[in-house]
């Protein structure tokens, strides 16, 4: 039997998070190991295992995979998280796509100038309840079905839930004006996997904290200051 996948990142949210999630929903158990410093990096690139010299890398089946999006489309097709078909495939991309635009706001915004984190937040709430919350919402009313695709878990709703609880760290009530989202939230956290992975003590990692954001700094030599700018542009350095 083959061994349990192993993830490669630091010891933080990220990119990797979401690849945390998918496994958790498909009951998969893994393994992590984490960079701590800058060297630690540095070795793992020595081992030659990383193909781009950067992290997420997850081992599974032999491969070590890298970049985000080939390492949670690969866990979604494998755990049938992925549609039935070819079309369910394409509406589950759009709607991840759509959802990383946002979860890629949020991601970096640890990375604002303090000056700038206001109106980071702002700039992240208009799109989330602007932009991409309107969708799911008017998705699920209109197929009136418990699960964005197919009527059946699936890569999209596991990244949504993951999505709204994100945003709400921004603003607790922020789905207010969005019933169905309520409702879906609800529902898709009171499934089993999702429930256990929901709990402490899970891989689940908390929200970035300043050691964090210093310690990513460091391993990812960021100090000598890439700073995210509102959503506009994404890294502006000074
Ligand atoms: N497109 C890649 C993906 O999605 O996996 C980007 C990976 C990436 O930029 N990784 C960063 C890294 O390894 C770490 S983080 O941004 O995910 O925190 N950086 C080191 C480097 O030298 O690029």
């Amino acid at each position: 039997m083959a061994g349990k996948p192993k993830l490669y990142y630091f010891n933080g949210r990220g990119r990797m998070e979401s690849v945390r999630w998918l496994l958790a929903a498909a009951d998969v158990e893994f393994e992590e190991e984490f960079s701590k410093t800058a060297e630690d990096l540095q070795n793992l690139i020595k081992s030659g295992k990383l193909m781009y010299q950067q992290v997420p890398m997850v081992e599974i089946d032999g491969m070590k995979i890298v970049q985000t999006r080939a390492i949670l489309r690969y866990i979604a097709a494998k755990y049938n998280l992925y549609g039935k078909d070819l079309k369910e495939q394409t509406l589950i991309d759009m709607y991840v796509e759509g959802m990383r635009d946002l979860y890629d706001l949020i991601m970096f915004s640890p990375l604002t100038l303090p000056e700038e984190r206001g109106k980071t937040i702002s700039f992240i709430l208009e799109k989330a309840t602007g932009r991409f919350f309107p969708v799911y919402e008017k998705v699920l009313k209109d197929h009136g079905k418990n699960y964005l695709v197919g009527n059946q878990l699936s890569w999209a709703d596991i990244h949504l839930l993951e999505l709204i609880l994100m945003v709400e760290e921004c603003k607790s009530d922020v789905l207010l004006a969005f019933p169905k989202l309520q409702e879906f939230k609800a529902r898709i956290s009171k499934l089993p996997r999702i429930q256990k992975f929901l709990q402490p003590g899970s891989q689940r990692q908390p929200p970035m904290d300043d050691a964090g954001l210093e310690a990513a700094k460091k391993i990812f030599k960021l100090e000598k200051g890439m700073f995210y700018k509102h959503g506009s542009i994404i890294l502006a350095e000074f």
